[in-house]
């Protein structure tokens, strides 16, 4: 992929947060999922944080489908013995799970807001696969959106109980743009690998690359060990909003310490430790964190800086996971961006 694609798929990224930014910074107080549940230091650090519907990230590459779930179909084809039709009936009629992920694009850079935690609501893929028998000389599916956007993953990837079909999100019914009625949930891979309007899969037996891959982007795409700062104090810190300045006295100043907060997730691997540091990456400590029964939704940190000085600094985070450290490198790379983000800070004096 070219350097102008990269910019073009990051600026894309950014799009989506500075939306999300307006959003949540005009009328009213935002109902921010990082402010009041992350910086109360009396209340332990919650279970899930959910990404309210307003703020979660939506990249499609062309418009979203609008499909009923009358008129739509899942047909499982190619290299089986027997083609299925599943209706939308079918997928309701089989065993339900609720589960909570961690949606995130591979395109999304250091400290950006292309990312978001719900809670998901669907059945296993696996039943109809094994009904639909995969031959053996299938070594991969495609898995097709109804807007033409198509991925592919090999057969052990998706043959998996954790393969979902899902139409809930947060307990509704998908909307539009994150892909009513049906999309696919594959845990441990970046959003490219979760077709939205989900129609077909198709088994092949020779191996091809899909819309993103074509362009450069990780053929595997899974998910990178790394730690997103979100906010400092009151502030959020998107990408490009990395520069906070704190007063010295009143509610935001920074001489009763300030709170620093952010997620960490991994591929597969829960979250060992979140490590901070406000000397540039001189010195290292570890933040607070919660531990989610599954690897698969983001981990919430936050940690108590007593600075004593004012003055400028810089201050990073990154994760250890159960597989990796996260290196400190700034690089937004085509697999998936492990960069750590430098947030800039000036305590006035
Ligand atoms: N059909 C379809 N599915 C798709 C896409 C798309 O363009 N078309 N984009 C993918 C990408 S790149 C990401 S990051 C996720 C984003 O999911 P969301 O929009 O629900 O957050 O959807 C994935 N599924
Ligand atoms: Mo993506």
């Amino acid at each position: 992929m070219k350097r102008r694609q990269v910019l073009q798929r990051l600026l894309q990224a950014s799009s989506g947060l500075i939306g999300a930014y307006l959003m949540a910074s005009c009328d009213r107080a935002p109902e921010s999922p990082f402010l009041p549940n992350l910086l109360t230091p009396t209340q332990p650090l919650p279970d899930h944080l959910i990404t309210p519907l307003s703020e979660f990230y939506v990249q499609s590459y062309g418009l979203p489908v609008s499909i009923t779930a009358e008129q739509w179909q899942l047909e499982i084809t190619g290299a089986i013995a027997t083609p299925l039709k599943l209706s939308y009936s079918d997928i309701l009629a089989a065993p339900q799970d609720d589960f909570y992920l961690t949606m995130e694009c591979i395109g999304n850079p250091a400290g950006g807001n292309q990312i978001g935690n719900a809670l998901w609501t669907g059945t296993s893929l696996l039943p109809f696969l094994q009904k639909a028998g995969i031959r053996p000389d299938a070594v991969e599916f495609v898995l097709h959106g109804a807007d033409f956007y198509e991925t592919t993953l090999p057969i052990k990837d998706v043959m998996r109980s954790d393969v979902r079909l899902v139409h809930q999100m947060n307990h509704a019914p998908l909307t539009k743009e994150h892909g009513y009625p049906v999309r696919i949930i594959i845990p441990g891979h970046y959003g490219q690998k979760q077709p939205k309007w989900l129609v077909t899969i198709e088994a092949i037996a020779q191996s091809k690359q899909g819309y993103w891959e074509r362009q450069g982007w990780s053929n595997i795409a899974r998910i990178s060990t790394h730690a997103l700062v979100r906010q400092v104090q009151n502030t959020r810190v998107w990408n490009r909003h990395n520069h906070v300045a704190l007063p010295r006295n009143g509610d935001q100043g920074w001489t009763n310490g300030i709170w620093v907060a952010g997620v960490a997730i991994d591929q597969s691997s829960s979250i060992q430790r979140i490590l901070v540091s406000t000397d540039a990456g001189k010195t290292w400590q570890p933040a607070e964190q919660n531990h989610p029964a599954s690897p698969h939704e983001w981990t919430v940190w936050r940690y108590p800086w007593r600075p004593n000085q004012p003055g400028q600094y810089t201050l990073l985070a990154r994760a250890e996971s159960q597989r990796e450290t996260q290196a400190l490198d700034d690089k937004d790379s085509m697999d998936g961006s492990s960069g750590v983000l430098r947030v800039q800070i000036e305590l006035e004096a």
